[in-house]
């Protein structure tokens, strides 16, 4: 009999995934942690009954999360992640050779050990010596940390459930805008414009209180259900659409998905998404 793994929203939408098995599963302070094995995507980690990535399609996350900032950005030598516990981010960054570091606050320890044991494939780059890794609360980090600032600061959390709910609050994007050079930006994970409507819109509108440019952009990731996936671009200098075009080329021919032309695309905006943000 096949069985499968659904995550429920909200009591009104089912989206299943045939699992062959459970490979692992755990739970630290912070949450609960399954790393499944399924017949589409590959090994697969869920948190808290929710699907967060998976071996065969994370890059449709990943490359989408890090790049347009990374490409657009006048300088990049630091770069900040908050969050990003199964590597992928952190492992997207490390391609670009111009990168001296990369500080990454992750709060919970029990996530990355399982991630590195379970999904190397995704995190390949733990090892790389432009990495300093920190088991920390990234909102006490923002708001406190004296460190050098930043380039790029990525905020790559989990959904606005539970203890994610923080990561879309204004007095963290305000850390997070404290913790960048004034030429920097901010890209971050911004959920379903479908299913999570509100903290769409919500995160739009807080991000444009403190930073001059903010622009939602699109993509499909097929684990994610809704149809399309946002994620959020903020800057005060840095114009979205204004490639570094010799980065952009250093790095499409070893992406699966980024390149010049997905990056304009994504930054289209449908006119229901238009009306959304205007109110
Ligand atoms: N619906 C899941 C949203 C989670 C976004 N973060 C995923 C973490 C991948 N590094």
């Amino acid at each position: 009999m096949a069985l499968y793994y659904h995550e429920v929203f909200e009591q009104s939408v089912r989206f299943g995934i045939k699992i062959r098995k459970t490979i692992f599963e755990g739970e630290s302070e912070y949450q609960r942690l399954e790393i499944l094995d399924s017949d589409r995507f590959g090994r697969m980690l869920v948190l808290d009954g929710l699907f967060m990535t998976s071996e065969k399609d994370e890059f449709f996350y990943h490359e989408m999360l890090i790049q347009p900032a990374l490409c657009t950005v006048p300088k990049l030598e630091r770069v900040l992640v908050i969050g990003g516990g199964d590597g992928g981010s952190v492992r997207e960054i490390l391609r670009h050779p111009s990168v001296e570091k990369v500080v990454m606050v992750e709060i919970d320890e029990f996530v990355v050990n399982s991630c590195k044991k379970y999904l190397p494939m995704i995190g390949t780059a733990w090892d790389d010596p432009r990495l300093d890794l920190r088991f920390d609360d990234g909102i006490a980090y923002v708001k406190e940390s004296e460190d050098e600032p930043f380039d790029v600061v990525i905020v790559d959390g989990t959904d606005p459930v539970g203890p994610g709910v923080v990561l879309f609050d204004l007095e963290f994007f305000r850390g997070c805008k404290r913790m960048l050079r004034p030429h920097g930006v901010l890209a971050m994970q911004s959920e379903s414009p479908i299913y999570f409507e509100k903290t769409f819109v919500e995160t739009q509108h807080k991000l444009a209180e403190i930073f001059e440019t903010v622009r939602p952009y699109f993509g499909p990731v097929p684990i994610y259900s809704g149809g399309i996936w946002s994620w959020t671009f903020a800057s005060d200098q840095v114009d979205p659409l204004e490639l570094n075009e010799a980065r952009v080329a250093a790095i499409t021919p070893d992406s699966k998905v980024y390149n010049g032309e997905v990056h304009r695309a994504a930054f289209a905006q449908p006119n229901y998404i238009r009306k959304l943000i205007a109110g």
